[in-house]
Order: C-alpha cells, then sequence, then structure tokens
C-alpha cells in the first residue's frame, strides 16, 4: 500500500502541492508507513475535473495577528450569513465530524500495525494467534503413541495431551476444538489467501470467500502495476528494469559445478549414538510424520487437533522440509514415500504467491540437500525449476528483492503494507541460490544474490557493523534506521555472512569483515549480563535505547559464534557461545514446562529474583530449533555431554506438553502453565525439518554424519556442501 502510494504519486504528478509532498515524505521516512498511505490515498486526483480553491496563509509572514480581533470578525462574519448558509455549514461540519468518527479504528488499526515491531509481528504472523479460551490439556497416558522398539528408549512415563476439558466443569471431556478463526491480517510470511482448512466450516468459509476477494483485488492491482516501475520518478518496463547482463568477473565467479558423485552421498542409513536417545527422536520423528500423513498429507502444515491442515503457498512445506531429516534418520520407507509424490504431485506451475526467503530456506534448500544426501536427480530438476520461477523477485529498481513472487505468473510484489523487504530475508537466501548455480552451472541465480550482499556491504546506517531490520526494494537503502536486533528480521543476516563465507571456501573477504566487525558491534552494544545470576543476553537497541529482551530466535547465535571459532575466529566469539548456550537453556529450565518462551525479558537488577522474565504476550512456544541447533554444534565443537543431557531435557518436554496422541505435535500457548499450556493446533514444518533433525544429529556419535568440514547448514537447517577448494 505504501508503495502504491508513492508510487502513483510520483507516477502521475498530480500530488504536487506542498501538502501532499509533506505527507509522501513523512510516510516515506517515518515508522509509521500505513499512516502515510492512508493519508495519501486519499489525496488522489479526482479523476473528474472539479476543483477546490484553497488559501493557504503564509506561516513565515509577520502579518498583525491579533487572536481576539479575529474572533470578532469571524463571529461578526457568522452572524451575517443567512439561517440557511449556517444550517448548511453546521450539517457539513457534523458531517465530516461522523465521517472522522467512522474511519477512526481502521486507520489506528493500521498505525497499530507498523508503529512497533511487536506489533506487527502480532498482526502479521499467524504464528502468534492465540488459541481457544478453555482449551485445556488433561495428563494421561499416550493413547495412540507408536508402539516403542523392543530395545527402545527409555522414556519417562509419556504424560501428553489427552482430551480437552471444558473449564466449565473439571471431570466433563469435550473434543478438541480448533482454534477459533479469527479475521486474518496480511501476513509477514506470506499472503492469507490460501487459507484451506480441511475441516471447513461456515466461518470458514466467509473467511475463505473475503480472502478471494483480496486475491482477486491483489490481481487487479498487480495486473494494473506489473508493467510500469517507477523509480525515482522515471518510469521503468518491469521486465527491463533490473535484469544485470552478466559480467565477466560475475561468470568467472560462479564456482564450477560439481553433479553429485554417488559415492560421496550420505548412506541411508541409521548412525551410531546413545541408542535409546536416537531411538527416542526416531519415534518423535515418526510420530509427528503419522499425524502428518493422516490429515496433512501433500498440504503445508499439520493442525493436529482439529486433524486437518493449513496451507501456506500449498507446495507440501511439511513434506519437503522433512525430506532429508528422513534419509538422515534412515527412515526409508517414509522418504520413499515422500519422494513418490515429489516425484508425482509436486508443481511449481501454480498461480500462487509465495515467500521468497521462506520458499528458498525451506523447499529450494530442501530439494539441493535431498539431492546432495541422495545423488537422485529428480530432486535437482525441482530445484532448478523452483529456482528458475523465484527470480522475478529480484526484478526491482534496486535489485534488492521482492518478498512475494507469484511462482506461476512469474510477478513479484512486496507486502501490501510497505515497498519494504526484510533485511534477514533478502540476505538469507545466497548459500541455495550460490549453490544451484554451481550444480546448474547457471550464473544467473548466484549473481542475483551475491549483488545484494554487495550493496548491503556498503549500504549506510549499520551501527558497527549491525543492520537495521528493513530494506527498501525501490531506493535500496535501510529504512526504520537505529533499532538494531539478532531476533526477528535481522537475526539470519549474521548468520548467513558467516556460512557463506564458509561455504565459498573461506575466499570471500566482504563476508567476513562483515561478520566479524557485526560481532564486535555485537558485543558493544548489544551483550548484558542479567541481575541475579550474571547470565549473558543479547539485548536490543532501539535509537539507543537499550531493551533487555532476547527471541528465542536469538539462540542460533551460540552455534554460529561456535561454528566460526572452528573456522579459525577469534576465541572469545566461543567463549561468547558458551555464555549464551548457557542463557538459552535458561529460558528452558527456568519455566515451569521447561520449555523456552518466545520471547525473553532480562533482569538487570540484582534486586530483581528471576533472570527470566515472560510478558504474557511472549509466553508461546512453536517447537522452534534454534536452542537445539546450538546444543548440536556445542556439543560436537566441545563433546561436553552436558549439551546433549540439556536436549534430551527438551525432547522430553516436547513430549510431555506438545504431543498429540493420535499424532503430530501442536505450539502451545503458555510455557509457564503445565497444566494448561493452551495447544494452538499447529505443527510447523521446521519442527521436523530443523528441530528433531538437530536433536538426531546431537545424540549421534558418528562425527562424519554431516561433518562441520564438509556441510554447511542453512538456516533450516537443510545440509549444502562446502564448495572444494578450485585445483591450485
Ligand atoms: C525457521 O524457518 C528458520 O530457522 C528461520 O531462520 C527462522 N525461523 C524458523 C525457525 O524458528
Amino acid at each position: 500500500m505504501f508503495l502504491d502510494c508513492g508510487r502513483k504519486l510520483e507516477k502521475t504528478h498530480a500530488c504536487t502541492g506542498r501538502t501532499c509532498k509533506l505527507h509522501a515524505e513523512r510516510s516515506w521516512e517515518g515508522q509509521d508507513a500505513n499512516r502515510g498511505s492512508s493519508s495519501c490515498k486519499r489525496m488522489y486526483p479526482p479523476s473528474r475535473k472539479d476543483f477546490i480553491s484553497l488559501t493557504l496563509s503564509d506561516p513565515h509572514s509577520h502579518a498583525y495577528n491579533n487572536g481576539k480581533h479575529r474572533r470578532q470578525s469571524c463571529w461578526r462574519k457568522w452572524k451575517q450569513l443567512s439561517r440557511l448558509q449556517r444550517s448548511l455549514i453546521l450539517f457539513l461540519l457534523a458531517l465530516l465530524l461522523i465521517l472522522g468518527l467512522l474511519s477512526y479504528p481502521s486507520i489506528t488499526e493500521q498505525w497499530r500495525g507498523l508503529s512497533d515491531r511487536e506489533d506487527w509481528l502480532e498482526l502479521n504472523d499467524p504464528e502468534l494467534k492465540a488459541a481457544p479460551p478453555g482449551v485445556k490439556p488433561v495428563l494421561g497416558p499416550a493413547a495412540g503413541d507408536a508402539p516403542a522398539p523392543a530395545a527402545g528408549p527409555h522414556l519417562e512415563p509419556a504424560v501428553v495431551l489427552d482430551v480437552v476439558v471444558d473449564p466449565r466443569g473439571p471431570n466433563v471431556p469435550i473434543l478438541p476444538k480448533p482454534p477459533i478463526k479469527k479475521k486474518t491480517f496480511p501476513n509477514r510470511r506470506g499472503p492469507p489467501n490460501l487459507q484451506k482448512d480441511g475441516n471447513v466450516s461456515d466461518t470458514v468459509g466467509g473467511e475463505k470467500q473475503e480472502q478471494e476477494a483480496v486475491q482477486e483485488e491483489e490481481g487487479e492491482e498487480e495486473g494494473k502495476e506489473k508493467k510500469i516501475v517507477s523509480w525515482r520518478g522515471a518510469m521503468i518496463e518491469a521486465d527491463q528494469a533490473t535484469e544485470p547482463p552478466p559480467s565477466a568477473n560475475e561468470k568467472e565467479a560462479a564456482a564450477p559445478p560439481a553433479p553429485v558423485n554417488p559415492a560421496d552421498t550420505v548412506p541411508l542409513e541409521v548412525s551410531t549414538g546413545p541408542a535409546d536417545r536416537l531411538e527416542a527422536v526416531r519415534d518423535a520423528f515418526r510420530h509427528a510424520w503419522k499425524g502428518y500423513k493422516d490429515h496433512a498429507w501433500g498440504h503445508d502444515e499439520l493442525k493436529p487437533i482439529s486433524k486437518s491442515f493449513s496451507e501456506w503457498f500449498g507446495l507440501g512445506l511439511t513434506l519437503i522440509d522433512s525430506l532429508d531429516t528422513m534419509w538422515i534418520m534412515g527412515l526409508k520407507e517414509e522418504f520413499a514415500e515422500a519422494r513418490r509424490w515429489v516425484e508425482k504431485e509436486l508443481s511449481f506451475d501454480k498461480n500462487v504467491d509465495v515467500n521468497l526467503f521462506e520458499t528458498t530456506i525451506r523447499i529450494l534448500g530442501g530439494l539441493l540437500s535431498c539431492y546432495h544426501l541422495s545423488g537422485d536427480q529428480l530432486f535437482l530438476e525441482k530445484a532448478k525449476d523452483l529456482g528458475s520461477r523465484l527470480m522475478p523477485a529480484f526484478k526491482t529498481p534496486s535489485k534488492i528483492p521482492f518478498s512475494d513472487v507469484n511462482i506461476g505468473k512469474g510477478t513479484a510484489h512486496p507486502p501490501r503494507w510497505t515497498s519494504d523487504s526484510t533485511v534477514a530475508e533478502v540476505t538469507s537466501i545466497q548459500l541455495e541460490f550460490r549453490e544451484l548455480s554451481r550444480l546448474t552451472q547457471e550464473p544467473q541465480y548466484q549473481e542475483v544474490v551475491n549483488e545484494v550482499m554487495k550493496m548491503v556491504h556498503t549500504l549506510p546506517g549499520k551501527h558497527d557493523g549491525l543492520v537495521p531490520m528493513f530494506i527498501n526494494t525501490n531506493s535500496g537503502q535501510f529504512t526504520h534506521k537505529g533499532v538494531f536486533t539478532l531476533g526477528a528480521r535481522a537475526d539470519s543476516y549474521y548468520e548467513y555472512l558467516l556460512k557463506q563465507w564458509i561455504q565459498g571456501g573461506k575466499t570471500e573477504d566482504d563476508l567476513l569483515e562483515d561478520y566479524l566487525q557485526a560481532i564486535e558491534g555485537v558485543k558493544k552494544h548489544l551483550v548484558r549480563k542479567t541481575g541475579p545470576n550474571m547470565l549473558t543476553f543479547i539485548g536490543e537497541l532501539s535509537h539507543n535505547r537499550f531493551n533487555a529482551k532476547m527471541d528465542h530466535l536469538v539462540c542460533f547465535l551460540p552455534g554460529t559464534l561456535a561454528l566460526g571459532a572452528h573456522n579459525g575466529l577469534p576465541g572469545d566469539h566461543m567463549d561468547l557461545a558458551v555464555q549464551l548456550m548457557e542463557t538459552c537453556h535458561q529460558m528452558y529450565v527456568q519455566m515451569e514446562t521447561g520449555l523456552s518462551p518466545e520471547i525473553a525479558h532480562f533482569s538487570l537488577q540484582s534486586s530483581d529474583g528471576r533472570d527470566v522474565v515472560v510478558k504474557p504476550a511472549d509466553r508461546h512456544n512453536l517447537l522452534r530449533p534454534e536452542t537445539v541447533e546450538s546444543l548440536f554444534y556445542m556439543y560436537r565443537f566441545t563433546k561436553d555431554t552436558k549439551y546433549r543431557d540439556w536436549g534430551w531435557d527438551i525432547l522430553q518436554n516436547f513430549n510431555k506438553y506438545t504431543k498429540i496422541p493420535d499424532g503430530g505435535y501442536t505450539s502451545i500457548n503458555n510455557v509457564r502453565d503445565p497444566v494448561n499450556p493452551g495447544p494452538r493446533d499447529k505443527m510447523e514444518s521446521f519442527f521436523l525439518g530443523e528441530t528433531l533433525k538437530y536433536l538426531y544429529l546431537l545424540f549421534s556419535d558418528d562425527m562424519k554424519l554431516l561433518s562441520l568440514d564438509k556441510y554447511i547448514f542453512n538456516t533450516e537447517a537443510h545440509p549444502l556442501p562446502i564448495w572444494p577448494s578450485p585445483p591450485k
């Protein structure tokens, strides 16, 4: 919406007045983009040639300005008007007031949506929607659990979500209910127009219609806009806007392809390790997979309580995200069945908007990784098809990609409310695109993502290597400057700096320089210790104000720091990794369920009592992987078995509070309430793609299984090979 506004202003040259320009500038620069957009929309020139004459007083004039005198003459003028004229004016004023009051809620809703990052996330992230009130688990045996193998895991008596109890009467069991459908808002993770639930109710039908209407509207908008892009006032045909002819240097830069040699693939067999723990992870995977297979096969995500599914892109997200985990765990039958689905059913020739980043890390990354593990050409073919369909995202004036691409139509666009992209999203697709170029020997994939890194490398607005969270697709500049976090919207920028450097054989100095500088920035501005127990944590900086708040997402950092230290970076990176790992562990153990909240706040005063404080809105757990991911790295590099024990505790608590008897695991609402953790009825694809994979690798004794000297894991835990150094 914001882009539309700016674009149309420039295109039509209609808003040339001072007020209009003022509004446009404010919306461009300010925090409150939608606010600018709505005022701007109202300023579109009327299509009819009506004219309104306004006299603007010059604020700088020094004319006599006696207020009393003016009040008197106003009153005299008012009295001179006829009764009819006065009634007419009063009527018009009343009408304006009513219209103003009526439009107030929708405007304030938009303001709320963009004025603060947390609210933004709440509004747009379906992950963060509340489960129905009164949904309450009862502790009991796992009714539908997969039977434990003979020499199976020594699990504690399974205490899992069983039936739901009506809070009105303690012993009256009722069937689990799906969460109440709320009105969906534009979704930061993708378009809301694909929500297709297995159990269709009237409400859902209504919502679907609404969404379809939005889709149609968007289609029309797109049709109108896709041809022309306004770039600083100049009109550019979108198709010719940004595709750069490959330079000779760039052509050379694409590393030579390395077709997978079957001898190099990772055998599909179970690795060794403490048998009970490995088997327990495999059991957890089988249990999650059973739910997916029974109720969501071929769809994006399982809703394990309502035994249905949700669609995000409509591309079998969980199935693809899970493929390499099955390979690594040696689940041959499951893998073969899922592969058949990829072969027979998976098609990217679909009129569907997908999020560039999420599709890249989960689907493209998943397919490339499967190709490397299995050597099966099918996965490379699918990856090529998808990669080429994602390329329109890069056709922007700045070459900073749009967040969303229609992989069927070959069009791309930013989210409806802004022309910004998220910094983490545009800088965390490089491992996958670069690998695709290497395998296909087609340099264009590598070129477009390298260009983004090149631009970000020199961009003003960083703070000792720390980057803002947004970047504009028109100007190519950072926006919403002054806010720095290692959490949502910036996190994997830092991760991919290091990992690209490792992937490319440690030759790309700019990447290393940016990474080292950023870690110095983190140490200088964001690292603090809690008052009570001196836990080291990473806070956020907002216009020089420190906020002692850390997303669970930040728990990727100990693993990344350890990986850097393993690759020769300073030893104090490892020291920081050890301290942060402890803190992430504490984010679990200090909660009553032993599971971390989505966001933790830390106490800075020693008198505060506890280190970790959780706000009511942050108490959910989405089965996220970051802590177990870091535990895996820490164990691999230190062999300290406490990391395995911490991971084991986490797995057991997932089993205790998030496991659904008939199959699947669910996100929960409240990690502080072991009696009523509040199941949210959603199993994220990354639970199978990442969380269980990292747990498995953590417990495996086979250090050669995906050796960290040979593979680099993308941010969705899909392993990709470190490129072999060119022969000297
Ligand atoms: C995953 O999709 C990726 O790990 C991403 O980098 C962050 N969010 C989720 C997991 O929490």
